[in-house]
C-alpha cells in the first residue's frame, strides 16, 4: 500500500495543509470539501448508510453488477481493476469473482482517501482470492489518476462506482472525465455507476434515513476537523439539514449552526463566526439521466458500449472503452 497523501508529497500538501478548509470556511456561505467525511469513523458510518433500507443506491447497484458483471469481463477480456474510492471493495468481490473465471491472473489497485478500510479491505481480498495481486492507493482521485503507472496486464479498467460521481460539481465532473481518460490507454475501459433521477420523497429519506445515520455521517466531518486541525467544534450545536433541489437534480447536505458560536481550528489560525441558523454546505449528490449521461460520456471521448440499469430504472451502469 502506497501513500500519495502524505507531508512529503508536494502534490498533497495543499490536502494535508487544509488550505481547502480555510478557503471553504472562508466563504460566504460557508462550505467544506466532502471528502473530509471519509476519516476512519467517516468510512465506517458510509459503509452503515450503504445498508440502510432508505439508502436503495448500494443494493440496486449490487444487483446490476450481480446480473452483468459476467457480461462486462466477457467485453473486456482480462483486464486489471482500478477502482477510484474503493471502501469496503465489497461491489468489487463481484466484479473479481467474474474476472477470476476467466482464469487470467487478478490485479487489483484500490485507491481510498482513508487508510484504515484501505488496508482492512486488502487484506480480506488477499485471503478470499490467494491469487490476487493488490496494490492499493491512500490517496484522492486527482492524485491517483495523475500518477497511474503502466497497467500489469495488457488492459485495464477503472471503475468508479456507487454513484460517486454525484458528488462533483458539474465543472469538476469535466475534470474528471478529462483525467480518467487522460489515464487510459486507447482500448481500455471505465466502469461508471451512477445514480437516477426519482421521485424526491425517494431521494430525500435515503439522505435523511430514519436511524438517524446520514446525520451523524454528516455531523462527523466536524469530529474530523476537530482532531486534524486542532478544532473545537461542538458537535451538538449542529444539525444534518438534507433536501432534493429539482431544478438542479441534487441532494444538497448541509450542517446547521443551532445558535451563535465561535469556532476555532488552531492548527489553521482560524478563528470561525457562526449565527444562528448559517449553514456550511457540505456535499451535493447529483441524480442523473441515463441517456444525457451517455452523451455526456460520448462528448469527453469516453466512448459508452453498453449500458445496463435496474427494473425500476433507479440507477445506471454504463462500460466505456477510450
Ligand atoms: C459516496 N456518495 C456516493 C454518497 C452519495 O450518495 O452521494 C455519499 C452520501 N452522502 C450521504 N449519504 C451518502
Amino acid at each position: 500500500i502506497e501513500h500519495l497523501i502524505s507531508p512529503s508529497n508536494p502534490l498533497a500538501t495543499e490536502l494535508t495543509a487544509g488550505k481547502d478548509v480555510v478557503d471553504g470556511l472562508g466563504q460566504a456561505p460557508k462550505s467544506l470539501p466532502p471528502h473530509y467525511f471519509y476519516d476512519d469513523r467517516g468510512s465506517q458510518l458510509f459503509e452503515q448508510i450503504c445498508g440502510l433500507p432508505e439508502y436503495y443506491l448500494t443494493r440496486t447497484e449490487t444487483a446490476i453488477l450481480q446480473q452483468y458483471a459476467a457480461a462486462i469481463a466477457q467485453i473486456t477480456g482480462p483486464c486489471e481493476l482500478v477502482e477510484l474510492g474503493s471502501g469496503s471493495a465489497v461491489k468489487t468481490r463481484i466484479l473479481l469473482d467474474a474476472y477470476a473465471s476467466l482464469e487470467q491472473p487478478l490485479h487489483y489497485m484500490p485507491i481510498d482517501v482513508s487508510a484504515g478500510i484501505l488496508e482492512s479491505s486488502a487484506r480480506d481480498l488477499l485471503v478470499d482470492y490467494p491469487t490476487l495481486q493488490v496494490h492499493g492507493l491512500v490517496s484522492t482521485y486527482e492524485l491517483a489518476l495523475a500518477k497511474l503507472e503502466p497497467a500489469q496486464l495488457p488492459t485495464r479498467m477503472i471503475c468508479f462506482l456507487g454513484s460517486s460521481l454525484g458528488n462533483l460539481t458539474p465543472v469538476a465532473c469535466e475534470v474528471f472525465f478529462a483525467q480518467v481518460k487522460a489515464a487510459l490507454k486507447p482500448g481500455e475501459y471505465f466502469l461508471l455507476g451512477f445514480d437516477l433521477q426519482k421521485s424526491p420523497d425517494i431521494l430525500e429519506a435515503a439522505y435523511d434515513d430514519s436511524r438517524g445515520v446520514t446525520a451523524e455521517f454528516n455531523l462527523n466531518m466536524l469530529h474530523h476537523l476537530n482532531w486534524r486541525f486542532q478544532g473545537d467544534f461542538d458537535v451538538s450545536q449542529f444539525q444534518h439539514v438534507a433536501f432534493y433541489n429539482e431544478s438542479l437534480h441534487q441532494i444538497e447536505i448541509y450542517l446547521k449552526s443551532l445558535r451563535s458560536q465561535t469556532v476555532h481550528l488552531r492548527s489553521l489560525n482560524l478563528a470561525l463566526e457562526f449565527a444562528a441558523g448559517e449553514t456550511i454546505h457540505t456535499e451535493i449528490s447529483r441524480k442523473f439521466n441515463l441517456a444525457s449521461m451517455q452523451q455526456d460520456l460520448q462528448a469527453k471521448g469516453l466512448n459508452p458500449i453498453q449500458a445496463w440499469t435496474d427494473a425500476k430504472q433507479w440507477f445506471g451502469l454504463v462500460l466505456c472503452q477510450v
